[in-house]
């Protein structure tokens, strides 16, 4: 069979070669739902933006957060508006609303308040596949394409209909407000149906939601304290389900990255600020009734319909935060938006999101069209005219499990296993496969003294023997795991030693670059930076 050439993409050239190799099988496939399906996985590569769906149980927060994530309020959310779809939300120069219908048709249809989710669907939302919101706002989708999705009321599982939504996802932000055995089992469930098609659990980060409600009416850093303590105890609870969980005030989140706070609310809030403790803490420290209640009583003139909107848009948390930044000095509405924006969490949310995600989409994303195409072959029964096209998907994983950043996605896997006590491992080794997973510089991954060639290779040549020794002493059931890192340590390896290699030539050769490689068989040797390619285990490995 004769090899496809890579397609050379600078900016995603994992998931242009993927999709270069997936191509090229494709057109060996006859008609049919495998070809249908590979088809759809190669379309899909060729989006660029990762995919981040919001899934949680009812009520959970979701929108809100989305809302937040978004900077404007698109997502239907509140006591009262609960989410009925799965909603997409795109940059599109014409705004409007696009409602799909599950028999593949669509209908445009008025958007809803500011341009968002309309209030009532003009179908039954039990024919709607999903809606796309569209709007003229180029950063709404310039990271990352958000899809809310309705909560689940069952009391364990997300529903179908919102898992097929985060079955197209990326990454999966599981809000929950109080974390607990419910949501354990709903993530387990996920995790069971979701392994192999698509969206590996290792792709997914908790949320704790309501980060104000978490201790009522502590002074808000300590109640940003008791979430945080929250979170990490949800954290080692989930561990192997979630990557990470983070705390976030939605609804303050929501109004510091939105629109709608104007200056008419900031000088509410400075008119309260004017307040002594004791008259706060009578105004604040309440419920909401009472609070709306005393509004009319208090003792300096605060324009009573302004402090209403201001606990819509901030609840009491969010106005004894606002108050307590006013009281630091900060005097300007942006500034006092920006530290709400820090202290609500959202900003860590957004910072994890680019630094676990959006950071690696090429590897990410391409190892996602891969898992989905393996899943695709599993399900669709073998005829012998599919024989070439499937030879061809062979091939097509062979060459692209020699790449050694697409290697390193699945080792979450390993870590999970690790995580959950089916691998044991020596501690040098445990962190060696902590720092390969979630390291973000080549320095962190693999625990360099130094960032220089040499020291990589050696590093990586220490390392290799060592999981290669631990190898050797892993009992078979979980042996595997093992030779899934040194191999990812042993491609690294060569990846780096290729380009050392080519270097020396084209420096002896008098050469500022290497030779660029001609397209054929010897392409498809070469990595993402036009390294060689790193080797196979069947080919010469390091002693
Ligand atoms: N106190 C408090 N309330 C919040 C916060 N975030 C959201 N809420 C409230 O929680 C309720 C539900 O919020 P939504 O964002 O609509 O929840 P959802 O998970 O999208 O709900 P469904 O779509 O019905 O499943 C609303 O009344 C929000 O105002 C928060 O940080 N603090
Ligand atoms: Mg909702």
């Amino acid at each position: 069979m004769t090899s496809v050439p890579y397609a050379s993409d600078e900016a995603a050239p994992l998931c242009a070669r993927t999709a270069a190799q997936l191509r090229w099988a494709v057109e060996l496939l006859p008609d049919g739902p495998l070809r249908t399906d590979v088809e759809a996985v190669t379309r899909r590569l060729a989006d660029r933006t990762i995919r981040v769906a919001v899934g949680g149980r009812l009520n959970a927060g979701k929108s809100t957060l989305v809302n937040a994530l978004l900077g404007q309020r698109l997502a239907a959310s509140g006591a009262t508006e609960r989410t009925t779809v799965n909603v997409w939300f795109r940059y599109h120069p014409l705004p409007g609303v696009t409602v799909h219908l599950v028999d593949g048709t669509s209908t445009l249809v008025a958007a809803g308040p500011g341009g968002g989710v309309p209030v009532d669907l003009p179908v039954d939302h039990r024919q709607v596949s999903h809606l796309t919101v569209r709007t003229p706002d180029r950063r709404i989708d310039r990271e990352f394409v958000l899809i809310d999705t309705p909560g689940s009321d069952s009391p364990t599982h997300l529903d179908d209909y919102a898992m097929a939504a985060v079955r197209q996802a990326d990454v999966l932000l599981y809000v929950m407000h109080s974390p607990g055995e419910v949501d354990r089992q709903a993530l387990e469930e996920f995790q069971a149906t979701v392994t192999g098609a698509g969206l590996p659990a290792r792709n997914v980060l908790g949320v704790l939601s309501r980060m104000d409600a978490v201790s009522d009416d502590r002074p808000p850093d300590q109640r940003r304290a008791d979430a945080h303590r929250l979170a990490a105890r949800a954290a080692q609870r989930l561990a192997g389900l979630v990557a990470e969980v983070l705390p976030v005030a939605g609804l303050v989140a929501q109004t510091a990255r939105g629109v709608d706070f104007t200056e008419r609310h900031a000088t509410a809030l400075r008119g309260l600020a004017g307040l002594d403790e004791p008259a706060r803490a009578r105004l604040l420290d309440v419920d909401d009734q009472r609070f709306l209640g005393r509004l009319g009583q208090l003792p300096i003139p605060v324009p009573v319909e302004d402090c209403r909107e201001l606990l819509d848009l901030l609840g009491r948390f969010g106005i004894r935060e606002a108050l307590s930044v006013l009281d630091s000095g900060v005097a300007d509405t942006p500034d006092l938006l920006a530290v709400l924006a820090h202290r609500c969490g959202i900003e860590q949310v957004v910072g994890t999101l680019r630094d676990r995600f959006i950071s690696v989409a090429d590897p990410l994303r391409a190892h996602s069209a891969l898992e989905q195409v393996r899943a695709a072959l599993a399900r669709t029964p073998v005829s012998v005219a599919d024989g070439p096209g499937r030879q061809a998907l062979r091939e097509t994983f062979a060459r692209l499990a020699r790449e050694p950043e697409l290697r390193r996605v699945a080792l979450a896997d390993v870590l999970q296993a690790h995580v959950r006590g089916d691998l044991v491992l020596p501690e040098d080794a445990s962190g060696h496969l902590r720092d390969l997973v979630s390291g973000r510089t080549t320095v962190e991954r693999f625990g360099l003294a130094a960032d220089t060639p040499a020291e990589l290779r050696d590093r990586l040549r220490e390392l290799t023997r060592r999981w290669r020794s631990l190898e050797s002493r892993t009992p078979r059931a979980h042996r595997r795991l093992v030779t899934d890192v040194r191999e990812v340590l042993e491609l690294s390896y060569f990846a780096e030693a290729g380009a050392a290699a080519e270097l020396a030539v084209a420096v002896d050769a008098g050469a500022a670059r290497p030779p660029e490689t001609p397209h054929g068989a010897e392409s498809s040797n070469r990595s993402a930076t036009g390294r060689k390619a790193p080797r196979c285990a069947e080919e010469p490995t390091i002693r």
